[in-house]
């Protein structure tokens, strides 16, 4: 086995620590294999691939017919643009939009992470989309791999001092925490091998990057719609009295990812670790992803990740290691409390006499289908009157910025392609969300995408049937155990198992501040509103007044909501 320069062997190390530490900084053979007539890239630059924002896939649809015909995957690349805060320029929109339509399969995808990603592109044409994607000022570089992901922040487009020194810290943690290899601009970007004597610096991340991804986000007091408790490190901001940021709650181990049967992976929300003010956040995340660094888990993947760190060391030595490294002293945290999440959704004033819109987006997915055309319509809208867009955490699109003389313009535009005000939606299918899952996510074992929405629907309609029609209830469906809808932290979550079948996991709450837990095992998709109903049923009956549904089954308990539900079933 090789060894770091530092000395150090990779002996017992996962393979991909071997790739990373081989691969110059993330270069490794891309640029030579991206010239190559092939469909697909190598294994070892797929891994590295992913730090520049790039997922080799293949169409899982097509398997069997490829299978049949003897011919091999149907080989295609995702492309995650990496957008902090999900602040989207008019520019880089329509430039994401138009990479859809040439390059890519026509839908542009809201990730539950406020970033854009495009499916299907063939290897032949994913330079161009890069370039494209980098010529409207954005990046894909770090939008996976093992390194700091994108930096996400409530989206809400307010104009006012606390939002811009928001703005402000968010800027500078990007700043601190990008890599800086030259290998993206080398490679897709055509820019200058650098040859130089001096080693290439990448002063946070060394030679072998982070031991795994590493999230970071960024709520404001009372709102928590950027699902904070699922971060490895989440930082809540606090207003002062005079409308400034007084500081900034730090919290720290979330994480969702488990795998079925292993129970050794587990889910697990962020804990307080302190509160700092504002001019110390950099310093503090920078300080954090460096603990991690070190003390991760470099030999099990699937033990790499910040929580596993702290639920093997602890919370308090966590706290000592960062409190070394820092010039100042962290203070105790404060309580938290939250108020149920703002989705943003409908029209708003902004604070400096425009308006901003939050449009839904049905699981995130930007596209024309039947009477429903999202795509043309969004491309229309932002081609005439130019807003800002931004990407929330639920999936949906805002559009900010907007004079109040467009407004009448914006919902004329809106209606004639088909996209109904938010006030037209079941409040089942607003505050639900599915992750992509089949045909494009290698890891799903269920459908979650394209089987939510016949789903929702039939819950709506049971809702309504029971005079819930109104009631806020969160629904996130993953097609695998990763949780990348962040299914853990809904009222309701549907974690697919097995082709057609979910774990169904209750006793979350719409704040997200409490993991839910399997309320029944394995449960065909076509079951699921069977098995709902009653205890909806119930929930209207019995609840205390302002009470939510997550937090109905949570006092009430798994056990005894089972014997009042489904006991007269059992003996009838
Ligand atoms: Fe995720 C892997 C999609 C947010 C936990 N996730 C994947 C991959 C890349 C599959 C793969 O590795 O081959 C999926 C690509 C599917 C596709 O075809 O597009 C994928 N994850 C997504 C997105 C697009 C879901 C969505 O509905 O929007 C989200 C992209 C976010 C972004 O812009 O960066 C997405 N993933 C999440 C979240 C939620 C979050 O971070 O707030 C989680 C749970 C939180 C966490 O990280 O613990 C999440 N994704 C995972 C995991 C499990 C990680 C773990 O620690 O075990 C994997 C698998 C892995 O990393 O090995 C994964
Ligand atoms: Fe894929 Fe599983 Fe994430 Fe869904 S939850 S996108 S199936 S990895």
């Amino acid at each position: 086995m090789p060894n770091l320069s530092d000395g150090v062997s990779l002996d017992d190390l996962s393979r991909n620590e071997s790739i990373k530490a081989a691969s110059n900084h993330l270069r490794g053979l891309i640029k030579e294999e991206l010239v190559e007539d092939t469909p697909a890239f190598t294994d070892d630059s797929e891994q590295l691939l992913k730090f520049h924002g790039i997922y080799q896939q293949d169409d899982r649809d097509r398997r069997k017919e490829a299978r049949a015909r003897g011919l091999d995957k149907h080989h295609q690349l995702m492309i995650r643009t990496r957008i902090p805060g999900g602040v989207v320029s008019a520019d880089a929109y329509l430039a994401h939009d138009a990479i859809s339509e040439r390059w890519a399969n026509g839908t542009l995808r809201v990730t539950t992470r406020q970033d854009f990603q495009l499916h299907g592109v063939l290897k032949r044409d994913i330079k161009k989309s890069i370039a494209a994607i980098n010529e409207s000022l954005l990046t894909t570089l770090g939008g996976c791999g093992d390194v700091e992901r994108n930096i996400m922040c409530c989206p809400e487009p307010r104009s006012d001092r606390f939002h811009k020194e928001l703005d402000h810290s968010i800027a500078d943690m990007v700043a601190a925490l990008t890599p800086r290899t030259g290998a993206y601009h080398e490679i897709w970007l055509d820019g200058e091998v650098v040859r130089s004597s001096e080693p290439e610096a990448e002063p946070l991340y060394g030679e072998q990057y982070l031991p795994r991804k590493f999230k970071t986000t960024v709520a404001i007091e009372r709102d928590n719609c950027v699902d904070i408790y699922a971060h490895d490190l989440a930082l809540v901001a606090m207003r002062g009295d005079d409308g400034s940021i007084r500081g900034f709650n730090v919290l720290v181990g979330g994480g969702l990812g488990r795998t079925h049967n292993k129970p050794d992976t587990f889910v697990a929300i962020a804990q307080p670790l302190a509160f700092i003010e504002p001019h110390q956040v950099v310093e503090v995340a920078r300080e954090v992803v460096a603990v991690q660094r070190d003390y991760g888990d470099r030999a099990n993947r699937r033990h790499a990740r910040l929580k596993y760190t702290i639920a093997d060391r602890g919370l308090d030595w966590f706290r000592d290691e960062v409190q070394s490294r820092l010039s100042f002293r962290l203070q105790p945290p404060e309580p938290l409390s939250w108020e149920p999440v703002d989705d943003h959704l409908g029209w708003h004033e902004q604070g400096d006499g425009k308006l901003y819109l939050g449009i839904y987006i049905e699981n995130g997915r930007i596209a024309d289908v039947g009477h429903v055309r999202s795509r043309t319509g969004l491309r229309r809208i932002v081609e005439e009157l130019r807003p800002q867009l931004r990407l929330t955490a639920q999936q949906n699109v805002i559009l900010a910025g907007i004079e109040p003389a467009q407004r009448s313009r914006v919902d004329e535009l809106l209606e004639e392609h088909g996209i109904v005000a938010i006030e037209a939606i079941p409040h089942a299918i607003r505050n639900a969300m599915a992750c992509p899952a089949i045909p494009t996510c290698g890891l799903a074992v269920a459908e979650a995408e394209r089987a939510l929405p016949g789903l929702i629907r039939r819950i709506a309609a049971e809702l309504d049937e029971l005079g819930l029609g109104e009631e806020r209830i969160s629904f996130r469906m993953s097609g695998c155990p990763n949780g990348c809808s962040r299914p853990y932290l809904g009222d309701v979550g549907f974690v697919g198992t097995t082709l057609g079948k979910y774990d169904v996991m209750l006793g979350g709450d719409f704040e997200g501040t409490r993991l839910n837990r399997v309320f029944a095992p394995n449960v065909p998709i076509a079951e699921i509103p069977a098995l709902l109903r009653p205890l909806f049923a119930e929930f209207g009956a019995r609840r205390d007044a302002g009470e939510g549904f997550g937090n109905f089954v949570n006092r009430i308990g798994f056990d005894a909501l089972r014997e009042r539900v489904f006991a007269g079933e059992k003996t009838a």
